[in-house]
């Protein structure tokens, strides 16, 4: 049973479905690490993870993917002395009497309290743990036992080295260290050799009756425990995680020191540092809905999941599709980042979304050599991108579930709208905070390789006079191979634009930095050409219906019904899109598209097309991608319907929360977490109902909540002002903070 209350969510669920479930829902993280929402007692059968942020390693000719550490904080508890036998106290165990997990989202605290009946005794185990925000390598965990009977009891305390992969194991090497409490694994990985080590430091409240160590797959304190009836036996542990990326000298050496530095502080005194900080996080970052409690709680929920895979420790680190949940979707960036998480991040905290655009500045060259490989210029930013920009994407990204084969897939490389996107990022980042120095931080070169890359892919048909894009794939992945994609031409006109205003806008404030960076990349013979493409690109204007074609020959496809296109799968995980995807030959599309286009565009369409393309392409639309939902509620919002909008934002916000959503692609795993859809909560709700826009530096809002919702309060950072902004159904006030 799962309840959502103010600041906390929680689930009494031990069925395998429901811990998987769980280990997404109830996550815990601080942008270096995410800790899955599994019991302290969890072997690897129940998907537990330390996801680490952009360590990745490739086992083999598998593919590449994040790293997950050694769990410092694995606790398995055995009756040793129970009237009906020994019994682990896990919540698979036939003796689970009671079980609850519950997240307190505003602090980023997991507990759980679970009982077991053994014979007449009852045992309760009562833990909680956080990922430190102050230091983000650490992980404390404070674990409680009480019994009502006299028992011995058996705690096996330490790092757990059978880890859950898709494509492990990932570390090899392991070796050992002990010094009393404190226990460490030291590792690498298998690829690139980057070592990792791991340090589990517990203080007990009692002496253990005896204690020894088990090697046998991880590094282990075994403490026998005669608890006596009625008193609360403790332990607290302190795990901490370095890798040879990070910048502090001796993996092992570093986690030792902060391992320690966590126990001399204590559990008590670390939590209430920890609240600190999450209070400066909400105090920058929450958004309150008032009159609606259930939209309020699933979108502060929704920012919560965001902000804690916030990479707010290291420079050029961005966010995967999948977040810090685990290995899914190969650990990868997406556009995800810069189109639907990046705009909630550039209003509460626009540092975040800066890192977000270092990362691509720091992954040109990978985008480069992406282009090179099809046989273009400039920058093809990855589909699926990694820490060098490398794209993780494989041709056959799908496995199909009839024949068990991968099947040929073309998300890498007719996904081109990629690098538009990134421009796009970089443009409304200086749009928004008027900081245009990312220009000169390799910010324009980004955009003029991405300019280029269209340039050297655009195809011109002198029969028509005009540029066209041809044999792309746009948003709706179920359409491949397709020509004059509306959304894709739209983006790359965008990106011309954008290269031809941070030309003239860096030529303005600092022209030998132009200069320089036109010379470095070569641009100027380019200039002209950009020009040309520019004025000569074909981007598809809407129909005598108002309705803008997806793509050419679209709206030749087979119109059938959605219901009809499900009534047609023979297996509930087949893939729609592909050769021989059911959805291919007809009008059904996989997520918002030309609905998106819109979105972005707006003042270049009247409120008649907007609706027009609404209505037509809704019914059409399959949402099968988180990705959606959010796209139609804002553009509802913009055409005056935020009734209609409303179902559409709760469906985006409460998605990790119901764990409603797609799980598998064909037979590849795609569960975890959904940033984007957290981002575009956020988006259908400030940008949408309370029609927030940033124009010359100016605040604009026109609210248009729905009808259950009272108010909206947020903070907005604009320019290095923050301020405190309230909307209401009839009108809004803005505050300097
Ligand atoms: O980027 C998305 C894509 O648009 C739809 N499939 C899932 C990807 C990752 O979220």
């Amino acid at each position: 049973m799962r309840e959502l209350s103010e600041w906390s969510v929680s689930d009494s669920g031990t069925g395998d479905d429901e811990i998987v479930a769980n280990g997404n829902r109830l996550l815990i993280g601080n942008g270096y690490l995410g800790y899955r929402g599994t019991v302290e007692e969890a072997d690897a059968s129940y998907l537990p993870a330390c996801n680490l942020s952009g360590v990745y390693d490739r086992r083999g000719g598998l593919w590449r993917e994040p790293v997950n550490a050694p769990n410092g904080l694995s606790v398995r508890l055995r009756a040793t002395g129970a009237a009906d036998g020994d019994h682990p106290l896990s919540i698979k165990d036939s003796s689970l009497a009671s079980h609850e997990q519950v997240l307190d989202f505003r602090y980023g605290v997991h507990s759980r309290s679970s009982a077991w009946r053994l014979g007449g005794a009852e045992v309760r185990v009562r833990a909680e743990r956080f990922a430190s925000l102050a230091d983000v390598h650490l992980l404390c965990l404070r674990y409680s036992i009480r019994a009502d009977l006299d028992i011995r009891l058996e705690i096996r305390q330490g790092i757990d080295c059978v880890l859950w992969d898709i494509n492990g194991p990932h570390l090899e090497g392991r070796a050992f260290a002990r010094d009393g409490g404190e226990l460490s694994v030291s590792c690498r990985t298998q690829e690139l050799g980057i070592p990792l080590a791991v340090v589990s430091l517990s203080a007990l409240s009692f002496e253990p009756a005896s204690e020894a160590v088990d090697e046998s797959s991880g590094h282990f304190r075994i403490l026998a425990l005669d608890a006596k009836a009625g008193v609360d036996y403790t332990l607290c542990v302190f795990s901490s995680v370095y890798t040879g990326l990070d910048k502090d000298g001796d993996p092992l050496a570093a986690a030792r020191a902060s391992a320690g530095r966590a126990a001399a502080e204590g559990y008590a005194s670390a939590l209430a540092t920890q609240k600190e900080k999450w209070d400066a996080i909400w105090e920058k970052g929450d958004v309150v809905i008032e009159g609606d409690d259930y939209s309020r709680r699933a979108l502060r929920y929704s920012l919560y999941q965001l902000q804690i895979i916030a990479p707010r420790h290291a420079e050029g680190l961005s966010i995967p599709a999948r977040g810090l949940s685990g290995q899914t979707y190969k650990g990868a960036i997406f556009w995800d980042t810069e189109m639907f998480i990046a705009p909630y991040f550039l209003h509460a905290e626009p540092a975040v979304a800066r890192n977000f655009i270092a990362y691509r500045i720091a992954t040109l060259d990978g985008a480069r050599r992406k282009a090179r490989e099809y046989g273009y210029r400039g920058a093809f930013y990855a589909w699926e991108s990694q820490e060098t920009g490398d794209d993780a994407c494989s041709h056959f990204n799908v496995v199909d579930v009839f024949t068990g084969r991968p099947m040929r897939t073309y998300f890498r490389d007719k996904q081109v709208h990629i690098s538009a996107d990134v421009a796009y990022s970089i443009k409304r980042y200086i749009d928004i905070t008027g900081d245009s120095s990312i220009l000169d931080e390799g910010g324009l070169e980004v955009i003029l390789e991405c300019a280029r890359f269209y340039i050297s892919f655009a195809y011109y048909s002198p029969e028509r006079g005009r540029y066209e894009i041809l044999d792309v794939t746009g948003p709706d992945e179920y359409h491949e191979r397709v020509n004059n994609d509306a959304f894709t031409n739209r983006m790359i006109r965008h990106c011309l634009d954008a290269a031809r205003e941070c030309l003239s806008l860096l030529g303005r404030t600092a022209p030998e930095s132009l200069e320089r960076i036109v010379a470095k990349i070569g641009f100027g013979a380019d200039l002209g050409r950009l020009e040309e493409l520019r004025a000569a690109l074909y981007v598809p204007s809407p129909g005598e219906d108002g309705v803008i074609e997806q793509f050419d020959g679209y709206s030749r496809l087979e119109d059938c019904g959605l219901d009809e296109l499900r009534s047609r799968a023979l297996d509930p995980r087949e893939y729609w899109g592909g050769a021989n995807g059911i959805a291919s030959g007809t009008r059904v599309i996989k997520q918002a598209d030309v609905v998106l286009m819109l979105n972005l565009f707006g003042a270049d369409y009247p409120p008649e097309i907007k609706k027009a393309n609404l209505d037509y392409y809704e019914p059409r639309t399959e949402h099968g991608s988180s990705l959606s939902r959010c796209v139609y509620s804002l553009l509802a919002c913009e055409t005056g319907d935020s009734e209609w909008a409303y179902p559409f934002f709760r469906k985006t916000a409460e998605i990790d929360l119901t764990g409603d959503s797609k799980h598998y692609a064909g037979l590849v795993y795609i569960g975890g977490t959904h940033p984007a859809a957290n981002g575009g909560a956020w988006m259908a709700a400030v940008l949408g109902f309370c029609g927030l826009s940033i124009v010359d530096g100016k605040i604009i809002l026109k609210p248009r909540l729905p009808a259950a919702w009272t108010s909206v309060s947020f903070s907005l950072s604009l320019r290095n002002v923050e301020y405190a902004v309230v909307v209401e159904t009839g009108g809004y006030t803005i505050r300097e903070k």
